[in-house]
């Protein structure tokens, strides 16, 4: 059968075939929520965010909405269909037998819990307690393409429990200095314990047959192996950047264009012995260029290297947020035709262009790009 907007099919094997089917996250009912021990090890500790918790205010709200309707349309004018998830209530604490969260975050972004393989949609396990029923935001999504698509597998991780024997306890203090993270993750030694299986699906990048996983704050080694024993006919593979304090997620740090070329964060170079699956195949790893901020906007988890954190809509076109000159600049220098997103004001919302979509359906197959 052939891809036509109103019939749903979910297929998506990489993160560049012609894209035609996505979900764009919301920033409806946002909240910063209350300090919790992943989180906080994420926070930098310079942050305006330290202390802080509570809905986002209104306009914030209102601004990142505009610029995600915006995006939303540019998608839509380009032919490709575009669905949003159904914002529950985020004021509402979190509380399951082990743990209690005043609050939960919101709908943006769907790439950190919705991980698309082939005809499967997986909904991660997730790490931090307020992040642990934002599944239910994309769950009438879900339903739907249940409905429509006789092909379409909807699964869902095991829910974690999330106790405190999940958290390293030395990650809890207030003041660790970026020294001791950077040596802290160069041993691999993260705030998450290898208590249980542990993954966000935005520490996932799709080369078809391959998985590459980023081992983290947000994804422990049974989080890897629980992917690997989940995905049976896939390679997983499990990669680290050492060079980044704060590791969680992979899309502002890896990013592959198309076939053969990648783009890697030049602070968070992805150490010599991971490299040898790409080299051995051909594949290039060029640094990314600079990001156009020195700092994030106010409120905002994620690093200035959301410059990298773009959508690739087929392997010759990808989506740049508009302020990011050089990023834009480098990527035409690559031979990609750019389209300019603005996005800069809903980066606190959770991410750049990358994570505030999940792919649904692109075209194409499952390549065996590293034979
Ligand atoms: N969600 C991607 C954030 C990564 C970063 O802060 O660099």
């Amino acid at each position: 059968m052939s891809w036509s907007p109103d019939n749903t099919q979910v297929n998506s094997w990489n993160e560049w075939d012609p894209l035609k089917h996505v979900i764009v996250g919301r920033a409806d009912d946002c909240h910063i929520p209350p300090e919790e021990p992943a989180l906080d090890a994420k926070v930098p500790e310079d942050s305006d965010m330290r202390g802080q918790w509570g809905r986002r205010p209104q306009e914030t709200i209102d601004r990142a909405n505009e610029l995600l309707d915006n995006f939303a349309n540019q998608l839509k004018a380009r032919g490709i269909r575009v669905d949003r998830p159904t914002s529950i209530d985020h004021s509402q604490p979190a509380t399951t037998p082990d743990f209690h969260t005043d609050s939960q975050f919101g709908c943006m972004p769907p790439r950190d819990v919705l991980l698309t393989v082939g005809s499967e949609i997986l909904e991660a396990t997730m790490s931090y307690r307020c992040r642990w029923f934002e599944y239910l935001n994309y769950r009438p999504l879900m339903q739907q393409y249940w409905d429509e698509d006789s092909n379409f597998r909807h699964e869902a991780a095991p829910k974690p429990r999330l106790t405190d024997a999940d958290y390293h306890p030395d990650y809890l203090s207030e003041k660790i200095g970026v020294e001791k993270r950077l040596k802290w993750a160069e041993e691999k030694f993260f705030v998450t314990t290898e208590e249980e299986p542990l993954f966000d699906a935005a520490d996932v990048l799709r080369f078809g047959k391959d998985l590459v996983v980023q081992h983290g704050f947000t994804t422990n080694q049974k989080g890897v192996e629980w992917l690997r024993r989940h995905f049976i006919d896939h390679r997983v593979h499990t990669v680290n950047f050492p060079g980044d304090p704060y590791p969680i997620h992979i899309d502002a740090t890896f990013t592959p264009l198309r076939p053969g070329l990648i783009v890697n964060n030049p602070q968070r170079r992805l150490p010599e012995d991971q490299r040898k699956m790409f080299y051995d195949n051909d594949w290039e790893i060029v640094d990314a260029a600079q990001p156009a901020h020195n700092t994030p906007p106010p409120l905002c988890y994620s690093s200035t290297w959301l410059s990298m954190n773009v959508l690739v809509l087929d392997p010759k076109t990808v989506c740049v947020e508009k302020s990011e000159v050089y990023q834009a600049e480098q990527m035409d220098k690559l031979g990609m035709e750019v389209v300019e997103v603005e996005l800069r004001d809903a980066y606190a919302f959770g991410g750049g262009l990358h994570c505030c979509t999940a792919d649904v359906y692109r075209e194409g197959t499952c390549e065996d790009y590293f034979p």
